[in-house]
């Protein structure tokens, strides 16, 4: 089984998380062809995205699909509740990071290295991803991890983007994500203890570190 990966992506870290935590034997392996577009690449996964699962050769793509799979497939540490609702409040989590926090966010990427920064853009990307954060901030439990006790996908799921969130937001002039918001607050600090976590954050920031030696 392998994970077709860059350190740097978000949603690749969301996986590759997954894995560390639960020691899953996939082995995680560059983009063939070293960019997401290459021919190599569209013949395996013709989405041209990371990350994608290959079982049997065969492709499971989407984050949050492959962790679901990892659960089913390596349950000895389990990364969702036992009870129904707590799967779905993970779920949830998931869901609303990948359709209501991150695309704001993603959206000021090309902004950091702009030469001439579109100033409304950034201005209404931040303020969207404020509000986002305001209603995460009330889907939070009071600790130590998203849902509670038990690390789950959901946070999974919010590590790789508030790496992004941390450095993003104050270089744009967006306001710290914790500042007002006391369980986000309080989460960040306590999830950066765990070494899965660490790891992760290492890595995203090797990798952007490397990008930015690369000058891309
Ligand atoms: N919904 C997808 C999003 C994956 C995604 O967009 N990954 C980015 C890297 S962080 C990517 O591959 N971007 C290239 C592209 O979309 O063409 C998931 O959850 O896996």
């Amino acid at each position: 089984m392998k994970l077709y990966n860059t350190n740097l992506s978000n949603f690749a870290s969301k996986c590759r998380l997954a894995i560390y935590e639960k020691q899953a034997p996939v082995e995680i392996v560059p983009i063939p062809g070293g960019d997401l577009k290459s021919p190599e690449y569209l013949k395996i996964y013709p989405l041209g995205k990371t990350p994608a699962l290959e079982v049997n050769g065969q492709i499971i793509g989407e984050s949050e699909v492959i962790n679901e799979y990892f659960e089913d497939k390596f349950p000895e540490k389990p990364l969702l509740p036992k009870d129904a609702e707590g799967r779905a409040r993970s779920r949830e989590i998931g869901r609303f990071h990948d359709l209501y926090l991150e695309p704001p966010l993603r959206a000021l990427f090309p902004q950091v290295a702009a030469k001439e920064k579109d100033q409304k853009l950034i201005a209404e990307k931040l303020q969207e991803v404020s509000s986002r954060l305001d209603q995460l901030e009330t889907m939070m439990s009071s600790g130590p991890y998203a849902l509670g006790a038990q690390f789950t996908f959901a946070d999974c799921a919010l590590v790789p983007t508030f790496f992004f969130l941390n450095l993003l937001a104050p270089m744009l002039g967006g306001e710290p994500f914790s500042e007002g918001r006391p369980k986000l607050a309080a989460w960040w600090a306590k999830v950066q203890e765990r070494p899965t976590v660490q790891k992760i954050l290492e890595e995203q920031q090797s990798a952007l570190m490397q990008r930015m030696q690369a000058g891309n």
